[in-house]
């Protein structure tokens, strides 16, 4: 089979196994974005994955730009990975104790992002910022946060406002079921917008324990930190005594090795972590400067515990994962070729004169169905989403899987090699093609 050879559009078995997990599973998914309900359609349900490939039920293969959200940066099945994972297995899936491991991945985290200065392992990216949030309201002594519209930091009540990601994909601008006092202390700004942040310094003045960001936004699509607004925001919440969040569950190891901090060269207080640090297991962390992260239980009062935390499957992903990203060059390859295939579509689509705005850094981007520039949630926001979705499916029908939602990112991993990103071009053309056929 070539690559973006148009394939057979059947999906029965994926069909069946979709009505069968509604009559099981809510939207018969484990989590939202899954459902297709930002293009329509059925989910392919999966049966493996391999390096950059994904195969489904129905015996269709995919060049896989999803990569699990975010966390396979090695490509499917990494055999390193497996063989890690299946060693630790075989001396127990969980102990409830401490290990030797996970002070190496703390250690190999710091190395990355000397900044981490210490780590609380934990199980997923909310978990990791939902705590962090807790540390930074008890170390301050102060109860508001600020947070950018379109950034999603997880499901934790108090960030669920004007959230990216699912909940921008689903047009809910809030969840039922959280309670307005948690909200009542969520300060939204616009994202890249610092006269706003510094206006809500000075209308809530010592009230606001600190701001938490993406630094580089994933969760509206790719968007881009407009030059200095990082380190406007450190400058700000430094002089207003609140600390500053990263949030780099997403960027961390994506937008360089040592995230998006590094990348800026702006030194948060906090960061948390999950997806690539896991190898593809559910691992989220939360760490930064020693004397905040001192206060975490049971070195100081603040209380956040788990059974599975700092699970020895999960952190034995995560550090063979970060051992071979480690290599010179290994990384700086992937953020090459995302570079090649993101400078690719935006031509294609100028030669096809489909106006779309191509997002990109390090091993992520997205292509956004606008003229642009994409900035923030408003501008964001004006993609056709309607024009995603149709070239989202003729994509599928080409071999080539994209997140389902216009506001999610695009990942790239060291299996994704010049020939797929050929065939992912080639197949974005024909799309395009079809597309401006139908119209
Ligand atoms: N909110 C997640 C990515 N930004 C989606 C996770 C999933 O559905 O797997």
């Amino acid at each position: 089979m070539t690559y973006c050879a148009q394939m057979s559009d059947q999906i029965d078995k994926s069909e069946k196994l979709f009505a069968e997990a509604q009559q099981h599973l809510p939207g018969g998914v484990s989590s939202p974005v899954r459902a297709y309900k930002g293009v329509g359609g059925t989910p392919r349900f999966m049966a493996r994955g391999k390096g950059a490939y994904l195969e489904d039920v129905d015996g269709h293969r995919y060049i896989d730009y999803v990569l699990s959200f975010g966390p396979l940066i090695l490509g499917h099945a990494h055999s390193h990975v497996v063989a890690a994972i299946e060693q630790a297995a075989r001396r127990g899936t969980s102990y409830g104790a401490p290990t030797e491991a996970e002070t190496t991945l703390a250690r190999l985290v710091t190395d990355f992002m000397p900044d981490v200065e210490m780590l609380r392992l934990v199980n997923s990216g909310t978990e990791a910022v939902m705590s962090a949030l807790r540390l930074a309201r008890a170390y301050t002594g102060r109860d508001k946060i600020i947070k950018c519209e379109g950034n999603y930091h997880g499901h934790a009540d108090s960030l669920l406002v004007q959230a990216g990601s699912g909940v921008a994909t689903l047009g809910l601008p809030d969840s039922p079921g959280v309670p307005a006092r948690m909200a009542a202390d969520t300060i939204m700004v616009p994202y890249n917008d610092l006269g706003a942040v510094e206006a809500a310094f000075e209308v809530h003045p010592n009230a606001i324990a600190g701001m938490i960001v993406e630094p580089v936004a994933g969760n509206m699509g790719v968007v881009l930190p407009r030059e200095n607004y990082l380190q406007g925001l450190r400058e700000l919440t430094r002089r207003h005594d609140a600390l500053l969040l990263f949030d780099e569950v997403m960027t961390g190891f994506r937008v360089s090795p040592g995230g998006a901090q590094a990348a800026f060269g702006v030194r948060p207080d906090l960061t948390t972590l999950g997806k690539v640090i896991g190898g593809g297991l559910p691992v989220g962390a939360y760490g930064g400067r020693r004397e905040i992260m001192q206060m975490v239980a049971p070195a100081g009062p603040v209380y956040q515990a788990g059974t599975l935390s700092g699970n020895p499957l999960a952190v034995s992903a995560g550090i063979t994962t970060l051992h071979i990203l480690a290599k010179p060059g290994y990384w700086e390859d992937i953020a090459a070729r995302t570079e090649r295939l993101a400078s690719g579509m935006a031509l294609v689509a100028d030669k096809r004169g489909v106006p779309v705005t191509v997002n990109h850094i390090g091993t992520m981007f997205s292509c956004f169905f606008t003229k642009g520039p994409v900035t923030d949630w408003t501008s964001a926001s004006k993609s056709n989403t309607q024009l995603f979705a149709t070239v989202y499916h003729e994509l599928l029908s080409h071999g080539v899987y994209f997140p389902p939602s216009q506001f999610e990112a695009c990942f790239l991993s060291s299996a994704h090699q010049d020939r797929e990103i050929t065939a992912t071009l080639e197949a974005f053309d024909r799309a395009l093609l079809a597309v401006k056929a139908s119209t």
